[in-house]
């Protein structure tokens, strides 16, 4: 198995519900190591630039509103198959499609407003944590 990063947000929903630490203990159950972290408030710029590939969907603008109602968290989590354990623990998009015992399924109800993001492939992760954490940000674990 291979040792993957990956970039994940508790979005502003979830920060309200005050489920932050819930939502990290999942991660740390299914061996997903928690080696960077930020709490910050996104832009309009930010949100948009992040989410530029939705931008011709009809819930683009509905999408970076709500990644700005709030603070969001963000952190990188490693891992062996980092990317796909992470979209397990996640479940789908569609918190009423998510798997029982999944974070969308326990902590969200609607599809725009599914508590946290999962990066998708190798390459988008590494564009998203580059996105948000530099270099020197990062604390692979060395015990
Ligand atoms: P995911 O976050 O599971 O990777 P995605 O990349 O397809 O899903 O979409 C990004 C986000 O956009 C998703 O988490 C919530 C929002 N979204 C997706 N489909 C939507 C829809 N049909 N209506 C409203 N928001 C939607
Ligand atoms: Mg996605």
């Amino acid at each position: 198995m291979a040792v993957e990063r990956t970039l994940s947000i508790i979005k502003p929903d979830a920060v309200a519900k005050n489920v932050i630490g819930e939502i990290y203990s999942r991660f740390e159950k299914a061996g997903l190591n928690i080696i960077a972290a930020r709490m910050l408030h996104l832009s309009k710029e930010q949100a948009g630039e992040f989410y530029a590939v939705h931008r011709e969907r009809p819930f683009y603008n509905e999408l970076v509103e709500f990644m700005t109602s709030g603070p969001v968290m963000v952190q990188v989590l490693e891992g062996d198959e980092a990317i796909a354990k992470n979209r397990e623990v996640m479940g789908a998009t569609n918190p009423a499609e998510a798997a029982p015992g999944t974070i969308r399924a326990d902590f969200a109800k609607t599809v725009d407003e599914n508590a946290v993001h999962g990066s998708d492939a190798p390459e988008t992760a590494r564009a998203e944590i580059a996105f948000f954490f530099n270099d020197d940000e990062i604390c692979p674990r060395t015990r």
